[in-house]
């Protein structure tokens, strides 16, 4: 059922069902969210799961509540699971009538227990709602500079859990040191029945099983060190993964022979390193440098629910401008991008929500809880994914302030706790103040020289290579020589089709000599590992009264627009990634 089938020459033990479709629908606008009980609501109209009901014409920029029904059918006395991609932004879930979950991050992913019961059909209803409002949603603000949805944004995936016994919550595959060797460490999370030890068997790709015997189980995980068979190496230019299958089993008769397998689960990984080292990344071994750019999951037919298709569209026209790397700004990104990415070898930033969060914010305890929940959310979703080199949070934080310590210094904790092989960094807008950046593996710098805050400048443009010089320079005056640094924004806008013999702002002359110059100074500095240049396609953003620094209500600094038609830019983005330019300087 998936589109990106981990194992498929074994039959899968757990039963998993996509849920996606048709479902039942009302938008209720602006009630009670706590007056609400499904049951009794009449369901109007039907409404395709995945999707934003807000990006259908007839809903656009509406705000308020939408009521989702539809069924399911477990086995009586077996428990189940209910696995939602994303719902925003805030959401409800209840299964026959019962609040089980709510939730209040809109791109991250979540689970929710679903208790047996004796009859075998269930009602499912996800109460959703698209209103901000700070203290319900924290993690969403009206001033962030891209549209948010409503709906179930993403894939909502039903597993039927063995009525008895521990199962498998997730598993995690870590290279080690010993990576060209094959060498991984395995981690099996258990949930379910607690047990002391258990029996189980690991598959990697069609390489006959290997059982493992009374394994001791240490708060509820299971880690073994293990070789992957005829391993081959993940990179950009070689993007091979291994498939590995992980099935719990029962204890069997001691005379050698397997037992049944009672549960099972099955991933996806690639071998590959990632290093920050002597004022460099390093892959595999390997100097490397980032080419590429910061998308959002956004089209203007589908708003964050875009087509596998696009994805792929997307991915294969950043490979013709010769990227190699993609920020996903600014949140959790849908699994089947990823596992795109690590299909076409791209390289990726994955980031939690955030986007310019100041004092109000960080004084919310719910804020914080929220924060914390929907990174480790991501985190274990997305953990398998080679394509993922490091993890980001809170863009354009205010890094300049005190009152972001607790906060970002408790998430990179979390973060070096939950996976030490990746490097954790955040995008900063405070660089010559920034308090915090002795904590992160490379330092990510987003800066718009010749575009914001030149007003009055004869000839803007020179002032983006010396500026980024600068930045550069800062950064190793202060001490921190020993970090990389990445150029995480940078870009101005082009309306797509304004071309003008004055070539100033907002022209695609304009953007195009800027982007060019922005690439040259990146990739020829020494200091700098990389580039993402800001921002992939140009994507809707906040209305109203917001909107008068952007015209069309849009961020138009894409090279290319919506419907990704390249402006100027893309030549000249191009040429430069592709190091067609004869003479850099
Ligand atoms: C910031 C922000 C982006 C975008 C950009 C811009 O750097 O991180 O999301 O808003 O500015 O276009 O101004």
């Amino acid at each position: 059922m998936s589109t990106f089938p981990a194992f498929p020459p074994v039959p899968a033990t757990r039963p998993v069902y996509s849920l996606d479709g048709l479902w039942d629908f009302v938008f209720l606008g602006r009630v009670d969210l706590d007056a609400v009980r499904p049951e009794a609501v009449r369901v109007g109209e039907k409404m395709l799961v995945p999707s934003a009901f807000d990006a259908q014409p007839d809903y656009a920029g509406k705000r308020g509540a939408g009521l989702y029904r539809t069924g399911f059918v477990v086995p009586p006395g077996q428990p189940a699971q209910l696995m939602f991609g994303a719902v925003s932004m805030w959401s409800r879930i209840f299964v026959d009538g019962v609040a089980l979950a709510e939730h209040a991050c809109g791109y991250a992913p979540f689970v929710v227990g679903v208790p047996a019961a004796a009859q075998e059909r269930r009602e499912l209803a996800v109460l959703v709602d698209n209103r901000f409002d700070f203290d319900r949603v924290p993690m969403h603000e009206e001033y962030f500079d891209f549209y948010q949805y409503g709906g179930i944004l993403r894939e909502v995936t039903l597993q039927v859990l063995p009525a008895r016994g521990p199962f498998i919550d997730t598993v995690q595959v870590t290279p080690l040191e010993g990576y060209r060797d094959g060498e991984v460490e395995v981690a099996v999370a258990l949930a379910g029945e607690a047990s002391t030890s258990v029996t189980f068997s690991t598959q990697f790709d069609d390489q006959p099983a290997q059982l493992h015997r009374a394994v001791p189980v240490k708060d509820r995980w299971v880690r073994l060190r293990l070789s992957v068979p005829n391993p081959r190496i993940w990179s950009p230019d070689t993007p091979q993964l291994h498939a590995l299958r992980v099935a719990l089993t029962a204890a069997g008769s001691g005379d050698g022979k397997t037992g049944k397998d009672m549960d099972d689960f099955a991933v996806r990984f690639g071998l590959r390193r990632i290093e920050a080292r002597a004022g460099q990344l390093w892959l595999n071994g390997e100097k490397l440098q980032l080419r590429g750019y910061n998308r959002h999951e956004w089209h203007p037919n589908f708003g964050p629910c875009t087509p596998t298709l696009q994805m792929l569209a997307d991915l294969r026209i950043l490979r013709d401008l010769g990227c190699n790397f993609v920020r996903g700004s600014h949140y959790p990104q849908d699994q089947r991008f990823l596992s795109l990415c690590d299909e076409l070898g791209f390289l990726v930033w994955e980031e939690n929500l955030g986007w310019g969060q100041r004092a109000k914010t960080f004084a919310s305890e719910k804020f914080v809880r929220d924060h914390r929940r929907a990174l480790r959310a991501m985190v274990r979703a997305s953990y398998n994914h080679p394509s993922i080199i490091m993890w980001g949070f809170l863009n354009e934080a205010g890094t300049d302030e005190g009152y972001v310590r607790p906060v970002l210094t408790d998430t990179i904790r979390e973060l070096k706790a939950l996976d030490p092989s990746r490097l954790v960094t955040f995008a900063t807008m405070f660089l010559m103040n920034d308090k915090y950046l002795d904590l992160v593996d490379l330092v990510s710098i987003n800066i718009y020289p010749g575009w914001y805050n030149c007003e009055g400048h004869d000839a803007p443009l020179d002032l983006v290579a010396p500026s980024m010089h600068q930045c550069f320079e800062h950064i190793d005056a202060v001490g921190l020589g020993e970090k990389p640094i990445l150029v995480s924004e940078i870009g101005a806008e082009g309306l797509y089709g304004w071309r003008d013999p004055h070539h100033d702002f907002f022209t695609e002359e304009y953007q195009a000599e800027y982007l060019r110059r922005a690439c040259v100074e990146a990739l020829t500095h020494p200091r700098c590992c990389g580039i993402a240049l800001w921002h992939f396609s140009d994507v809707r953003t906040y209305g109203g009264g917001w909107s008068l620094k952007r015209p069309r209500a849009f961020n138009n600094k894409g090279t290319l627009d919506e419907y990704r038609r390249p402006k100027l830019a893309y030549a000249a983005v191009r040429d430069v990634f592709r190091g067609v330019e004869s003479n850099l300087r």
